[in-house]
């Protein structure tokens, strides 16, 4: 039994979470002196394809208001122990009202934003009679954040630790058909620092007596709660559990190959006299049959596209994020249909070298963003309106790509990305990694595993980020990131791994173990303010200095400057309007100078949008860095950025600018 234990200070005092079972009087001492790491295995994901309805399964969505309790936070472990989830939440604790999907720390006017601990959400739901019937049904969850315990009708059903990442469990056998049922998730938002990312626990002194304070490195607030869709959905008996996709392109890029590979769930996998095959069939966005195939017992194959349409970038094709669709059918001996399941796929290839990135044999420059799933109100939930928006400001402004700084981003933006041709540096949600650990190790590889296996057939996603921060000068961090960059290989061999490094490079123990270097830094901000002459050469000398050191391509992955929107000051004084977009400025002119050098790929402006840190007298309000306002209105540089983007977009990619890119000014000038 997986045992989960928390050390807080509180004169000693230890409470202990097991999964619905509670141990009292143990504790775990981590010793990090002398580091010996072993390479461990870590639990493998399994099924989690995205719920989607077809002829064989039908999606329910249990978003909506639940009932939501707080527990008490000197008393995290009381709704476990009374057993809250046995009966309605709200027979053990007066509820409220609670948006799902969508942090909870916003939505009262009361302190529930800066709680630690255990929450409980709740709510009631019809399972309609039909699904009784030769079914198996699956709840899923999109991301709860941090940990998560679930019952239904009082019947534990999963427990699942690490936030932005789906899990789901089978209820086939716990829900009542044609009768109403229950639904119970407590929720910890509680980091320690064996949790990926870190915090700490501390009990401090306040005026009541003493208090539980969560503290974290990472510069984003600890947003909570049932973050992503919950969804009930059926399949059949025996059913597509898996399917992993990949491609090839002739070198002429004529022809596609799409290989697809097919894991089946239920028994009619294990009759000897029932070979069990697929029928794939690949349609092009008209709906047209451009290839099938049948599978032999292996269950996958591969399918050849003529004249195919590969995969582009936003603004390196005319026409990009080109999708077809996968039909997977699943045949049994006698060709009775078993289960359907389709998707969408790009046909795209990625290569690299010590110098360059290459998509379809088309070197990339890459110019784009760290973000943030972020907005007022709603935190980290995932919002359709907020996801539409920032996809049309990322295009208005030219960008091709972002980095999912400094986690994993919902599915519904990873299938948008892919949608738009925009590019994806997909990130583990290890972020400001120290103290490096054993047991640290397995989660942070745990939660590479359930990314890749989540996002693995995304022709959006070109890179995985394994951390962004790290310490990588501290002990430890050359033999645990070459275990966490050696293990991420082992489940990708088609991508190349990255991390967003901010010690110097003469301190740095993990560049050796990554493909393309990624760094951060705040030239005229955190080193030397307001020192606008102090950028461009000290940018240029950084980024020459990493590529000696590890002869790979580079990327700069953060700069920026807090910007206040509405504060106007010339000369550029720091926080005000012109600042940030001077400092932009002064970073592209050393851009500029380092395409030159051949193995300088890509820019990234940290970052797209203003967003909500905990609080601290470095922060009015939160991050201002946004080239966007969190309302997502652009500050001054945001339209300084488009000229660059689109003038990058031109030169490297022959694209057309748009037509309101420049302002008339005069006749003479254009
Ligand atoms: C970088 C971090 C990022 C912060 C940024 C900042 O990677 O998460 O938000 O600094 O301070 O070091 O604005």
């Amino acid at each position: 039994m997986h045992l989960r234990i928390r050390l807080t200070c509180r004169k000693y005092e230890i409470w202990a979470l097991s999964f619905f079972s509670l141990v009292t009087g143990l504790y775990v001492l981590h010793f990090s002196i002398a580091l010996i790491l072993v390479n461990k295995e870590v639990p493998q994901t399994r099924g989690m394809l995205y719920p989607r309805e077809s002829e064989t399964r039908e999606v329910r969505s249990l978003d909506g208001i639940w009932n939501f309790v707080r527990s008490d936070q000197a008393n995290p472990t009381q709704g476990v122990r009374d057993e809250w989830y046995a009966k309605e939440l709200s027979k053990s604790r007066p509820t409220i009202p609670m948006p799902v999907p969508a942090s909870y720390n916003d939505i009262t006017t009361d302190n529930l934003r800066d709680h630690v601990g255990t929450v409980w959400y709740d709510r009631k739901f019809f399972v309609p009679r039909s699904w009784a019937k030769d079914q198996r049904i699956w709840l899923r969850f999109g991301s709860v954040h941090y940990e998560a315990y679930v019952w239904i009708n009082g019947q534990k059903v999963v427990k699942h630790e690490m936030g932005h990442l789906p899990f789901e469990a089978e209820v086939t056998d716990l829900l009542s058909y044609g009768a109403e049922n229950r639904i119970t998730v407590m929720c910890d938002n509680a980091l320690i620092q064996t949790t990926v990312p870190q915090g700490r626990i501390t009990e401090v002194p306040n005026d009541g007596g003493m208090t539980i304070v969560q503290s974290y490195t990472f510069d984003f607030f600890n947003y909570a709660g049932i973050h992503r869709s919950v969804h009930l959905y059926t399949t059949p008996r025996t059913f597509i559990e898996e399917v992993e996709v990949t491609t090839n392109l002739s070198k002429d890029a004529t022809i596609g190959e799409v290989f697809y590979s097919v894991s089946v769930n239920g028994s009619a996998a294990n009759e000897a006299d029932n070979v069990l095959h697929i029928q794939a069939n690949l349609y092009d966005k008209e709906g047209v049959l451009v290839a099938n195939a049948t599978s032999d017992g292996k269950l996958g194959g591969k399918l050849q596209v003529n004249q195919v349409k590969p995969w582009w970038p936003y603004l390196m094709h005319p026409e990009p994020g080109y999708l077809y669709q996968l039909e997977i059918k699943l045949l049994a001996t006698n060709d009775e249909l078993l289960d359907v399941y389709r998707l969408k796929v790009g046909v795209r290839t990625l290569s690299w070298n010590s110098q360059q990135f290459l998509i379809n044999g088309k070197p990339v420059y890459f110019r784009g963003f760290g973000r943030h799933e972020d907005a007022d109100i709603r935190g980290k939930g995932l919002d359709n309106a907020l996801m539409v928006r920032d996809f049309n400001l990322l295009k208005w402004i030219g960008a091709n790509a972002y980095r999912t700084s400094h986690y994993p981003y919902s599915e519904e933006s990873m299938q948008f990305a892919d949608e738009h041709g925009i590019m994806i540096i997909d990130e583990c949600p290890s972020v400001d990694t120290e103290n490096y650990s054993q047991e640290l190790l397995g989660k942070h590889k745990s939660s590479l595993e359930q990314l890749i296996h989540r996002d693995r057939n995304h022709p959006s996603v070109v890179m995985w980020s394994i951390a962004n921060e790290p310490r990588t000068g501290s002990v430890g961090a050359d033999s645990y990131f070459e275990l966490v960059a050696n293990y991420t290989r082992s489940l990708d061999k088609t991508r190349p791994i990255t991390a967003a490094i901010a010690v110097p490079n003469t301190q740095d123990k993990a560049g050796r173990s990554l493909d393309i270097i990624s760094f951060n830094r705040y030239n005229a901000w955190y080193s030397n303010a307001g020192r606008l002459d102090m950028v461009t050469q000290n940018v240029i000398d950084e980024a020459v200095a990493w590529n000696k050191r590890y002869n790979k391509p580079i990327i700069m992955s953060e700069y920026g400057a807090d910007t206040l929107e509405g504060l106007h000051m010339q000369p550029a004084y720091v926080w005000s309007e012109e600042f940030q977009t001077e400092v932009f400025s002064r970073h592209f002119k050393a851009f500029d100078e380092l395409r030159k050098k051949g193995w300088f790929i890509g820019e990234f402006v940290w970052n797209f949008a203003d967003f909500k840190t905990a609080q601290s007298y470095t922060r009015v309000g939160g991050n201002k860095k946004g080239v966007f306002t969190r309302a997502r209105q652009p500050k001054a540089a945001a339209h300084l950025l488009r000229k660059r983007y689109f003038a990058l977009g031109r030169d490297l990619d022959q694209c057309s600018f748009p037509e309101d890119l420049f302002t008339y000014i005069a006749d003479l000038i254009s």
